[in-house]
């Protein structure tokens, strides 16, 4: 079958469940309230949603641990509520993506329950399980929430594997029994409808069945044995030929520590494997080796080389992500260089640099007006099981508690969780119980409601972005050029396609920068497409005002 490349020119919006809206009011966001704001989706203008998991879970890791494939986690709602907001969706020309979280399990799954008690279960072998030596662990591998990735079994008297939490256990893709239930539970999802997949961290799920011990690394001990792993594209293939190809599926997969040499080898159509790839060198440039918490200053010519390699090497070869936020990393607010102090120039801005790139376009629940880091005052305000984990672990390496607590403050994946703010209400209007997460107290002059009124919001200003990128060739097509490259405080690029360009100006500090028009653009005809700041006038050279973007056609 032909493939419907759909994704190619979709704007897709990731919905936190938890988070979003509360239908019921115990303070937990759910499936009717998806369905209650999906009129506000469509007003956004979105093409597609990815939902973060709502399978059943004991929560551990907010439903990234999951008990049962088939079914929805009590808190959210029932099969049927999920029914209904499947159908609710394709009524309005949105698609859905679900979360397929397959590297691991819950440890409450009945897979990991009869494994564990007892070594001729069928499902022993579903599942890492070691002897220690000589007391020890069974190798030094060690988890990607810090700390080692072995837990020990009484029952059994032995160890098994979990690369995130211990209440995470990891798949043994090594027998050829687990890739069979897992195609089945795809399936069973698109039997139901479902038009996709964002894959988490399906580059590991290859891991070396020896379970070699690890080089020494600053984070990570024993990437190497499951990294991209022996048979990773023997899985993703079979994956393809098996389950998503069938439906037309689009895939995206979550690839941590993804480089541009190995990239295509996921999504190179020919391949068939992966439609695309959410990678994180772009995230990380704020950051030492890749981990989060080692926080480094901000510079704009590390951004825009990095985003400058992904454009130019996966031009014609493989499809892009492009994505600012998630439930992951802290809000783009604040971050990048931006200030609070120019809240909605700084979204704007952002937005415009990020967007007209070429690749699949994510926006994260609550981005498009602009939401903000956490306000929480102390270490009881956080709730996620990586924060609380790291702060364990780091205070048991004697690292002091301040510095920590700063990275936590800063970076702790909490900042995007915090609930939705709809209008001015009691508790953002998220929800009338009492929310399972501090809301931020600017709900009062961030939220949905007052965003939609102001024809200046951010959130009309992402309509209009979202409305402009719809249907453009250059968008979509055209080649980048990057200008200015050597310049601080200046991203400036263009996209060209059949003689049409596309030419995007960000300004990234809060003083104004200076702007010349490059020769080969100044005897075009142009148009302002987009721009954040109301009177533009000028073109051929100007000053740019803080935090200004603006977006020019020409031809
Ligand atoms: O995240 C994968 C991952 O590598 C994370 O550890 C990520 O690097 C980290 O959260 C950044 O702080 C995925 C999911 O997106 C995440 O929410 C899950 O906790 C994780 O997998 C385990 O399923
Ligand atoms: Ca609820």
């Amino acid at each position: 079958m032909e493939r419907n490349r759909w994704y190619k020119d979709a704007f897709i919006y990731q919905i936190y469940p938890r988070s979003f809206k509360d239908s019921n009011d115990d303070g937990i966001g759910d499936i009717k309230g998806i369905i209650e704001k999906l009129d506000y989706l469509s007003f956004l203008g979105i093409d597609a949603v990815w939902l973060s998991p709502v399978y059943k879970s004991p929560n551990d890791d907010n439903g990234y641990d999951i008990s049962d494939y088939r079914d929805i986690m009590d808190d959210f709602g029932t099969l049927d509520d999920w029914k209904l907001m499947i159908s609710e969706m394709h009524k309005r020309n949105i698609r859905l993506i679900m979360d397929l979280v397959i590297n691991h399990t819950s440890d409450e799954h009945e897979w990991f329950k009869k494994a564990r008690k007892d070594v001729n279960s069928p499902y022993r072998n579903y599942y890492f399980f070691r002897k220690g030596i000589n007391g020890k662990k069974p190798n030094n591998w060690t988890s990607f929430f810090g700390g080692d990735a072995w837990e020990y079994n009484p029952d059994t008297d032995d160890y098994y594997l979990h690369l995130f939490t211990k209440k995470q256990p990891d798949l043994n893709y090594n027998n050829p029994k687990v890739m069979e239930e897992i195609k089945s539970i795809i399936n069973y999802w698109l039997e139901l409808g479902v038009d996709g997949f964002r894959c988490d961290v399906i580059t590991l799920i290859s891991k070396d069945k020896d379970l070699p011990k690890g080089k020494w690394n600053v984070a990570l001990v024993g990437k190497e044995h499951y990294l991209n792993g022996k048979h990773i594209h023997e899985y993703l293939h079979e994956l393809y030929r098996d389950a998503f190809s069938k439906y037309n599926a689009m895939t995206v997969g979550e690839s941590v520590l993804m480089d541009v040499e190995t990239a295509p080898y996921y999504v190179k159509e020919e391949r068939e494997e992966l439609d695309s790839l959410f990678t994180f060198e772009h995230m990380d440039v704020d950051n030492f080796f890749g981990v989060k918490y080692l926080m480094r200053k901000f510079k704009l010519k590390r951004l825009k080389k990095v985003l400058s390699k992904w454009q130019d090497k996966m031009y014609g070869i493989g499809w892009n992500s492009l994505y600012l936020e998630n439930h992951d990393q802290p809000r783009s607010i604040g971050r990048f260089n931006t200030k609070l102090e120019y809240h909605d120039l700084g979204c704007k801005m952002l937005a415009t640099m990020i967007y007209f790139l070429q690749g699949t376009p994510y926006i994260y629940q609550g981005q498009e007006i602009g939401m903000t880091n956490g306000d929480f005052k102390t270490i009881e305000d956080f709730k996620d099981t990586e924060t609380l984990n790291i702060l364990k672990v780091s205070r048991k390496m004697g690292i002091p508690k301040s510095y920590i607590m700063k990275a936590i403050f800063k970076r702790s994946r909490d900042n995007a969780r915090t609930p939705m703010q709809w209008d001015n209400s009691a508790n953002a209007g998220f929800s009338k119980g009492t929310p399972w997460i501090k809301i931020n107290d600017n709900y009062k002059s961030i939220n949905v409601q007052d965003n939609i009124k102001n024809k200046n919001s951010v959130l009309n200003y992402y309509r209009k972005l979202i409305s402009i990128r719809k249907n453009n060739d250059i968008v979509i097509n055209g080649k980048y050029v990057e200008h200015y490259k050597q310049d601080k405080n200046l991203y400036v690029y263009s996209r060209v396609y059949n003689d049409k360009y596309i030419l995007v100006i960000s300004n990234f500090s809060d003083k104004n920068q200076k702007f010349d028009l490059m020769d080969e653009f100044k005897n075009k005809k142009s148009e302002c497409l987009l721009a954040n700041y109301d009177d533009v006038v000028d073109i051929n050279s100007f000053l740019l005002r803080p935090y200004e973007a603006r977006v020019y056609y020409f031809e």
